[in-house]
């Protein structure tokens, strides 16, 4: 008896701790090396020396098919620990690789490599990668790309093409020091130089005209715009001239349909759109501009990048422009946003718990901290960031590994009885 128990738990704790592997057999592995290095960029007539995954900005795109798995070797070239989040995917029982700093892992120190397994489940769409240490997401982030798997299709017409569309924020100063100096000092950081469009400023900003992202597409056809907001800290307008949209897609998961002239995306959310190319062959904008509803100041510029049509015409002396919501213009927002539904169908299920036992009631907030007047932030306090009036002090060892030691602990002491 005593024998069998000891067995019994020693399978327990082996589950426990190492996980149990859910993908089934079929899934497909992918292997990928992630370089993390600083190199030169040049933006808005200025030069800066950034880190970016193997010298691109955006990074790299990882494309699988839907439950397959990813791993992912992170070589850390630079000079400080930096951790790398798989944004959206769910890691059922693999929560080891999530990436928050000191949350869910140590980050992978200066000068050694670490490889992160990327378990995908029900995912399917787009979803994105971004380091997850203080700001260096501004310029180490990608896109994760996921197919439906063989013999299964989109829930929609497939798209004739797909193009992967980043918004992004742009710092002519290095984000390390923004943020360190934010951290220093508890003034708010300094806001962002340009929003970008697959890296580029476009045409409104100096020294920016020649880079615009440009769109290329065939009269008549369908493109799968996958749209991911990789801005720092603004909520986002974004539409193209003369042309609505459909989003079919939102954070990894189909929606249900809607034609739109703009959407509004956030911080770290994607979405799939259809843009179907039926205008007269010409040069069209797409804009990328702030929604903000705040009194705090925002970067207030806007970004540009142009859907070029294929063909034999002259360029326009300028191109259309879509006309988007003022940046204060929350009706427009919300507008938007009580459209998104869910997609919910035979092939596509929602599984919403409907039986709520237990109420949460969260407050997520940025307070101000009084240090006698010794601070830069507003009344001379320091902004400090909250959930139900607490703040974060970050922890020596990862709260997820702590936690792991425990179970350790509780598993010895079965074996021991
Ligand atoms: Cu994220």
């Amino acid at each position: 008896m005593g024998a069998n128990r000891g067995l019994l738990f020693t399978f327990l704790c082996f589950v426990v701790l190492h996980g149990w592997s859910l993908y089934s057999a079929e899934a497909a592995v992918h292997y990928y090396d992630f370089v993390l290095k600083k190199s030169n960029f040049t933006r808005l007539c200025n030069t800066k020396s950034m880190l970016t995954v193997n010298d691109s900005f955006p990074g790299p795109v990882i494309r699988v098919q839907k439950g397959d798995v990813a791993y992912v070797n992170v070589h850390n070239q630079g000079k400080y620990g930096v951790t790398i989040h798989w944004h959206g995917v769910k890691q059922p029982r693999n929560p080891w690789y999530d990436g928050p700093e000191n949350i869910t892992q140590c980050p992978i120190p200066a000068g050694t490599n670490f490889t992160q397994e990327i378990i995908f489940s029900d995912e399917e769409g787009t979803l994105w990668w971004h380091a997850h240490s203080e700001w260096s997401r501004a310029t180490v982030h990608g896109a994760i790309i996921i197919s439906p798997t063989d013999g299964t299709t989109y829930p929609f017409a497939k798209p004739d093409a797909e193009e992967v569309i980043v918004l992004g924020s742009w710092y002519t100063g290095d984000v390390k020091a923004i943020i360190d100096a934010t951290l220093a000092t508890g003034a708010s950081p300094n806001l962002s130089d340009a929003y970008t469009i697959n890296g580029q400023p476009g045409d409104l900003y100096n020294c920016s005209k020649d880079s615009t992202y440009h769109l290329l597409v065939e009269h008549g056809k369908t493109y799968l715009l996958r749209i991911i907001s990789a801005v720092m800290n603004e909520e986002m307008f974004f539409g193209i001239a003369k042309h609505n949209i459909t989003v079919v897609g939102m954070d990894g998961a189909y929606l249900e349909p809607i034609n739109v002239q703009y959407i509004m995306i956030t911080p770290g959310q994607t979405m799939d759109v259809l843009l179907t190319a039926n205008q007269s062959p010409s040069y069209y904008y797409m804009v990328g501009s702030p929604y903000a509803d705040t009194i705090a100041p925002f970067d207030k510029t806007v970004t540009t990048a142009i859907v070029r049509y294929h063909g034999n015409y002259g360029p326009p002396p300028s191109p259309a422009s879509p006309s988007l919501p003022a940046s204060n213009d929350t009706p427009a927002a919300e507008n938007f946003m009580r459209r998104l539904k869910s997609l919910v169908s035979k092939d596509y299920p929602i599984n919403v718990p409907k039986n709520v036992t237990t109420s949460l009631y969260i407050t997520a907030s940025v307070n101000l901290i009084d240090c006698h007047g010794k601070c830069a932030g507003p009344m001379g306090m320091r902004l400090s960031a909250s959930m139900n009036n607490i703040s974060f002090q970050k922890p020596t060892v990862d709260i997820l590994e702590a936690y792991y030691q425990y179970v350790l602990l509780i598993c010895l002491h079965f074996l021991m009885l």
